[in-house]
């Protein structure tokens, strides 16, 4: 059965969208970023980057959230836009900026809005900035089509669902006002049956929740080490 390497974070979330839509058989293993467990030499032989998710399927084994979403796409044949050069154009530039824009900018948001030991203003204002553009991109996406690739509700949409419904900690409070036809995609796919079983998936097992010394050295590992 497919392992599914995962945490209860914004980019496993958005695998387990895809596995409860596609209704795929997995097997769900928590691995614990807050009690370091995703640096242990077992979990690094399948992603030596050292974060979730990450599965096993067979001989294949698979990280990083967007590429895991179009492994299984493609697997599968589901939640991919129809056959086309133009299609598939978007689906990659789509799929890549979420991974490459949203992704990190979102997270270095929340990063140094809650977890940085110093309230450093440039570092706050400049990913407040970032997180404020790439909303506003997949903001006006979304005033032009239903999903992120037309009619179609796709891996992108997944995709975009993943960090989109934490965006008042990337931006702060009154974000959804701003952000109206990402919130109506954001809406929509929370309350899909699939996206609620996603979102529970990690109350099946029991997470740390502490944020203590031992999980920050785990998740931050910067903060005991002088490098510049
Ligand atoms: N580009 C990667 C990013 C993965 C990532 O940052 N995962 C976070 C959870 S959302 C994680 O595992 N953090 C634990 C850590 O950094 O130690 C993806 O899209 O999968």
């Amino acid at each position: 059965m497919l392992k599914f390497y995962y945490s209860g974070a914004p980019n496993p979330t958005k695998v387990a969208l895809f596995l409860e839509e596609a209704g795929l058989q997995y097997d769900a293993i928590p691995v614990d970023t807050r009690k370091g467990e995703q640096h242990k030499p077992d979990f690094l032989a399948i992603n030596p980057n050292a974060k979730l998710p990450a599965i096993v399927d067979g001989d294949a084994t698979v990280f990083d959230s967007s590429a895991i979403l179009m492994y299984l796409a493609e697997k599968t044949g589901k939640f991919l836009p129809a056959k086309s050069d133009k299609a598939r154009g978007e689906l990659l530039s789509w799929m890549f900026f979420v991974s490459s824009g949203v992704g990190p900018y979102f997270g270095q948001s929340v990063h140094f809005r809650n977890y940085a030991p110093e309230k450093i203003a440039y570092a706050i204002n400049r990913y407040t900035f970032e997180g404020h553009r790439h909303a506003g991109i997949l903001d006006a996406r979304l005033g032009k089509h239903k999903y992120m690739l037309g009619d179609t509700y796709t891996i992108v949409d997944m995709n975009v669902w993943g960090w989109a419904r934490l965006l008042p900690n990337v931006v702060g409070e009154g974000a959804w006002d701003k952000y109206k036809n990402l919130k109506r995609l954001t809406d929509e796919v929370s309350a899909r049956p699939a996206a609620q079983r996603a979102s529970a998936l990690k109350d099946r097992h029991k997470f740390k929740t502490e944020m203590d010394a031992e999980a920050l050295a785990a998740m931050f590992p910067h903060m005991q080490q002088k490098v510049a």
